[in-house]
């Protein structure tokens, strides 16, 4: 099938081949959510974000979509077709049967919520209950895409209870510390229990007939059992990454640009029994560059290492935000032409340029790349 921009055609077997259609989030009417297990869990020790939460100050909310409107007309100069979601009302509270949080989150992270393989679009089960009906934002895409293209896809992961049972009571304690982080996330003892299958679609990278997953604080094991048994074409391995003390989303830590090169962040390294599988297929696993930055902006969940949080283009050319002037060079020595794209001031409304898109459509075919 040919692309054309014209009608939709969803497909997307990887992170790097020619991208011609993706969707970019919003940043309307984002909260910072109240106190629930899995966030707090996240939000580090020290954050000015602990105690606070409510609706996102407006002038940031201006400023955020500012620069998310300027990256989308940007990649549509370059002929890239952009779809943005439908905000639904965050300020209302998410209730079910089995739980209730007075507000919700946002739809700027699509990245979080949507996994494209091949033709099929799959909403992530999400482990926050803040974010439990933020595939709705998506859903009048996927209704058009549906409409247009009969060989779409658009599966939905069984929607989890999120009940305290799929909680470690342990990491509700204000304060833990660093070191009982690291030797909990090493231990692979994280937030999330066994309870039911978890998972965010931002832990899973595409690698063809590969789907590498982190576990960790959004992901739990049975995600990922649940995850290779829906694509039993593929292979789906389970990564970790026991450096980070609070792992959400592996796309601040394992970075594919092209096939044979990937970016790791050094304070996360991939253990060696881990790395042979993509050594032994000759792929190159570099250190990522050091952020520019000591801090992530005000009210960011996400830690500095959005440095390395990039959108890949097509296997030359990379975006990358526009004041991370390390990675930025290691890119251009990497080989890369880099497009400096500002997105800071909208890191702290769910991610980097990655997180803030979803694939729909990439040329390319399902490879294997670890034969
Ligand atoms: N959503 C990616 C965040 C990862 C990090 O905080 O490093």
């Amino acid at each position: 099938m040919n692309w054309s921009p014209d009608t939709t055609q969803v497909k997307s077997w990887n992170e790097w081949d020619t991208l011609r259609h993706v969707i970019v989030g919003k940043a309307d009417d984002c909260h910072i959510p109240p106190e629930e297990p899995a966030l707090d869990a996240k939000v580090p020790e020290d954050s000015d974000m602990r105690g606070q939460w409510g609706r996102r100050p407006q002038e940031t909310i201006d400023r955020a979509n500012e620069l998310l409107d300027n990256f989308a007309d940007m990649l549509r100069k370059r002929g890239v077709r952009v779809d943005r979601p439908t905000p639904t009302d965050f300020s209302l509270p998410a209730t079910t049967p089995d739980f209730h949080t007075d507000s919700q989150f946002g739809c700027m992270p699509p990245r979080d919520v949507l996994l494209t393989v091949g033709h099929e679009i799959l909403e992530a089960t999400m482990s926050y209950r803040c974010r439990w009906f933020e595939y709705l934002c998506y859903r009048p895409l996927m209704q058009q895409y549906w409409e247009e293209d009969v060989n779409f896809r658009h599966e939905a992961a069984p929607k989890p209870r999120l009940t305290d049972a799929d909680y470690h009571a342990d990491y509700l304690s204000e304060k833990i510390g660093i070191e009982k982080r690291l030797k909990w996330t090493a231990e692979k003892f994280f937030v999330t229990t066994e309870e039911e299958p978890l998972f965010d679609a931002a832990d899973v990278l595409r690698f063809g007939k590969d789907l590498i997953v982190q576990h960790g604080f959004t992901t739990n094991m049975k995600g990922i059992e649940w995850l290779r048994r829906h694509f039993p074409d593929h292979r789906v391995r389970a990564v970790n990454f026991p450096g980070d003390p609070y792992p959400i989303h592996i796309d601040a830590t394992f970075t594919p640009l092209r096939p044979g090169l990937i970016l790791n962040n050094p304070n996360r390294r991939l253990p060696d029994e881990q790395r042979a599988y993509f050594n032994k297929n000759d792929w190159e696993i570099v250190d990522a560059a050091q952020p520019a930055h000591n801090t992530p902006p005000p009210l960011c969940y996400s830690s500095t290492w959005l440095s390395m949080n990039v959108l890949v283009l097509d296997p030359k050319t990379v975006c990358v935000e526009a004041s991370e002037v390390y990675q930025m060079e290691q890119m251009d020595k990497l080989g890369m032409e880099v497009i400096p794209v500002e997105l800071r001031d909208a890191y702290a409304f769910g991610g980097g340029l990655h997180c803030c898109t979803a694939d729909v459509y990439r040329d390319g075919d399902c490879e294997d790349y670890f034969p």
